[in-house]
């Protein structure tokens, strides 16, 4: 072997014990060592930091082997890999994931505590990355998790955003937002990997050459700017399996070449700022979710992100020898929504441009990779940019979009001769007042498949939003329902849970989610029942007991806790659910000796921090809630909870504990909602409409074991063409009126009528979604909840079945359909190598 050649990537390693032994006595000497070698203290000085490092770093350093050896096997047998490219990534804490997939929690809680220290604290220092805004980063995470699970070749490609999304304080009722500084104290689950890094050139213009190889023109891009991408890299590591998988997220840094040319002349301040200006890129994730804000350096992180990720394909490629041509056969590329859409466009220059290819084969290549999928049909959603700022930025983009565009639109006109209109409608730019790209259309046009989260929402893209898309290539669609992984929202989160379930049917379920409807079997035990019923009881007071240390209130965990968790947004509509609880409040104050189920309503979710009238529904929430736990009349019966600063490690803690589930968007507007299938899966019931995924719950539960309500879709279409009026309602009935009025009037900020005027504005003039015509149903199935949670062991019997039926919602099920329609990616097994053991 020459000089410089490894001979083996996966060295032999003779202090295997000390990094890989999963024994309490081996990982308590490795928590030590870690925590002196790595942490460089003892522990007079330790810190609670200092032991969650260490404990962080004992895992990953077993791990490693994993890890390493996958990204071997990959390598070396070239296989296809699936790389998700998500500009979100809500991964959630990784020490107690990790714990599990690998097998050991139970001894590393063993070894914490034998060392004295307390494994739950923990457990709760580590700071989660929160790389995402909601359901949509969560679910790239969910699928991650799938994906090494099953054995998936893949990799996610996303951005390091420096602050990910804001903490949420709440003052006085308001939402406070506080700059999330997750990487303060050093992540220890990341490997940069600094030699791996590319550039991203931005701005600039481009200009024609003869290319005197190929006695072609060709056209060169001259950038204003080039910023350097460097991948960290994070071990993706499946449930119960060898395989781990790389989650690659990319940080800015200004590119050395243009360091150097300031220093040249002299100007080395402008090198030192030229700089900042470069790290800016990944300083922030934007904390809008589902709004569209067209802002020049969210699409800088876009091209930065995917241009970065494709480079690194194609270097992956070329460092196999395999050749480019071949990209598509080695790639299947996800879009996750339109963030990064771009890459059609940034492929095709990359092919053309950097790798000689004509236009054909790079744009066969470029289909043949791509698939995209839809996650909202909200239209202040669908990304769409200003031609004068994308022209700006990405000159070369833009002139490779007229021409997809050109060649696209002349398609439509021979399959539609004559038809203009639809021209105009399907154009990649929209020409109506200031000239857009419309993210949503390239992307249907460079990919090959193209799909919704769920059933009704796929259906809707096809009637409405995509509908002269379908119609051009009804083959290129299909549904995938969202899933959830159960590790994390089962096993992770509800120990007590699964050790029960495991009792009973084995723990086949927790790669096998159908195996839950064995439970089935169980629910005319009364014993079970018994233990089931008990089991959520306890969870609940461990909610309390946090709600009384978070928010000071004393709540009965014998009571409903009716739980409303998620991003404020008025579609998702928490303000009908408030309006139901001055309802309540109402019938007591109307009489106080009203019999009224007992019932704890708990909120939480962040608002955008520039969206006004979610901020006001939190501050209504808050309003509520003080002058309701305060008011000797309601006697305990009700109480009203937001608990601040939803996030992953929140939503474990909350989703065991609900006895109902607040899924109340308006039909037709929620595009699946995942967080509806993590409550069901352990065992709340829920109250909803037919919209995203709760139809296809409620199909899944059975519909005597659903709590529905609300107008239909096409109910919804039909009173807003015949012209809707929230007047007609609001005159008409009593209680909504008094709700309403009781608002209005200051009722819940100290007689200030002013104070939420906007709000109920907005509901009597318009109403956007409907919450007056959907009130009088929602809060007659309420009343229904209640009387049906009376009845404690007939609601066990609904909370068992909603838990055994819940197999369809597993992330391992969606990804399987992914692979077997779109990516066509089939499990490649990975075999460790035995390790010389020490002193062998
Ligand atoms: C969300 C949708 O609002 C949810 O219905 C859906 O379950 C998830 O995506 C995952 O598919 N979504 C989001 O969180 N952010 C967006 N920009 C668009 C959709
Ligand atoms: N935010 C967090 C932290 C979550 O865990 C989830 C769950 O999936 C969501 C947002 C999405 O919630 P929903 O589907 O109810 O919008």
């Amino acid at each position: 072997t020459a000089p410089n050649q490894p001979i083996e990537c996966v060295p032999t390693i003779v202090v295997e014990d000390d990094r890989t032994g999963l024994s309490v006595e081996t990982l308590k000497r490795a928590f030590q060592d870690n925590l002196f070698y790595i942490q460089g203290k003892f522990a007079k000085i330790a810190t609670q930091n200092d032991y969650y490092m260490a404990l962080a770093y004992t895992v990953r350093d077993r791990l490693l082997r994993r890890w390493l050896t996958t990204a071997e096997t990959y390598t070396h047998q070239g296989v296809r890999t699936v790389a998700y490219l998500s500009a979100e990534f809500l991964m959630g804490p990784h020490l107690g994931n990790n714990l599990i997939s690998l097998g050991i929690y139970d001894e590393a809680k063993q070894a914490i505590g034998e060392l004295g220290l307390d494994f739950d604290a923990l457990l709760e220092q580590e700071e989660e990355p929160g790389l995402g805004n909601g359901g949509l980063g969560r679910l790239a995470a969910c699928y991650l998790d799938s994906m090494a699970t099953l054995d998936i070749p893949s990799i996610g490609y996303g951005i390091r955003y420096e602050f990910g999304i804001f903490d949420q304080d709440i003052r006085d009722g308001w939402q406070f937002e506080i700059t999330d500084k997750w990487l303060r104290y050093g992540n220890p689950w990341e490997i940069a990997r600094p030699e791996w890094s590319v550039e991203v050139k931005l701005g600039g213009h481009t200009e024609t050459y003869m290319d005197e190889m190929t006695s072609r023109q060709r056209v060169r891009w001259v950038p204003a700017e080039v910023v350097m991408g460097i991948p960290y890299d994070t071990p993706i590591l499946g449930y119960k399996t060898n395989t781990a998988t790389t989650l690659r997220l990319w940080s800015a840094a200004a590119a050395e070449s243009f360091d150097f040319a300031a220093f040249n002349s002299g100007d080395y301040f402008r090198a030192v700022l030229q700089k900042t200006v470069s790290e800016t890129l990944t300083k922030v994730l934007y904390p809008n979710d589902e709004s569209f804000q067209g802002k020049k350096l969210r699409l800088g992180q876009q091209i930065f992100f995917v241009s970065c990720s494709l480079q690194d394909m194609i270097l992956i490629l070329t460092r196999q020898g395999i050749p480019l041509d071949q990209f598509h056969e080695k790639f299947a590329i996800q879009l996750n929504d339109t963030h990064p859409a771009i890459a059609v466009a940034e492929l095709m220059r990359l092919l053309m441009d950097e790798h000689a290819f004509e236009w054909d084969a790079a744009w066969s290549i470029t289909q043949k990779t791509l698939a995209y999928t839809n996650h909202t049909l909200l239209p202040e959603a669908l990304e769409r940019w200003g031609l004068g700022l994308f022209g700006t930025l990405l000159p070369r983009h833009l002139e490779i979009i007229y021409e997809i565009n050109s060649r696209f639109l002349e398609e439509i006109r021979l399959k539609f001769p004559g038809d203009n209109d639809r021209l105009n409608r399907m154009s990649l730019i929209d020409e109506a007042g200031e000239r857009h790209v419309r993210m949503a259309h390239l992307a249907c046009v460079g990919s090959h498949a193209i799909n919704g989260v769920a059933a009704l929402h796929s259906e809707l893209l096809k009637q409405d939003v995509l509908r002269d898309f379908y119609e051009l290539y009804p083959e290129k669609f299909s549904n995938k329902t969202n899933g959830v992984t159960p590790r994390r929202f089962m096993v992770l989160s509800n120990p007590r849970l699964t050790k029960l379930i495991t009792s009973k049917i084995g723990d086949g379920w927790i790669k096998h989610l159908d195996d839950l409807r064995k439970l089935e079997a169980f629910v005319e035990d009364a014993d079970f029942r018994q233990q089931w019923r008990q089991i959520k009881f306890d969870i609940k007071q461990d909610l309390a007991d946090y709600i009384k240390q978070a928010n000071g209130i004393d709540v009965d965990p014998a009571s409903l806790f009716d739980i409303q968790a998620k991003r404020i947004h008025e579609y998702k509509r928490q303000h009908l659910d408030v309006l139901h609880i001055i309802t309540l409040y109402n019938r007591i104050k109307a009489n106080p000796d009203v019999d009224i189920t007992p019932r704890t309503f708990i909120f939480g979710g962040k608002a955008a921090p520039g969206y006004y009238m979610a901020k006001l529904i939190i501050k209504l929430v808050n309003s509520v809630a003080d002058v309701v736990n305060n008011d000797p009349d309601v006697r305990d019966r009700i109480k009203v909870v937001f608990l601040k600063d939803y996030n992953v490690k929140f939503a474990q803690r909350v989703y065991p504990a609900a006895d109902l589930s607040e899924q109340i968007s308006l039909a037709g507007k929620e595009a699946s909602g995942t967080g509806n299938m993590k409550f069901s899966m352990n065992g709340s019931l829920t109250i909803g409409t037919l919209d995203g995924a709760n139809v296809e719950i409620r199909e899944e539960v059975g519909a005597e074991n659903f709590f529905l309500f609300g107008l239909t879709t096409p109910e919804v279409y039909a009173l807003k063409a015949q012209g809707y009026n929230p007047w007609q309602y609001y005159n008409s009935n009593p209680e909504l009126k008094a709700a309403i009025d009781r608002i209005a009037s200051g009722g819940f900020s100290n007689g200030d009528t002013n104070l939420f005027n906007a709000l109920v504005s907005t509901l009597l003039y318009k109403d956007d979604y409907l919450l007056l015509a959907d009130y009088q149903s929602y809060v007659d199935c309420q009343d229904g909840v209640s009387r049906a949670y009376r009845d404690q062991d007939h609601w066990t019997r609904l909370s068992i079945l909603n838990s055994a039926r819940m197999g369809k919602f597993s992330s391992d099920r969606s990804i399987r359909e992914y692979c077997k329609d779109i990516w066509h990616v089939k499990p490649v097994a990975i075999e460790l190598k035995e390790y010389v053991q020490a002193g062998a």
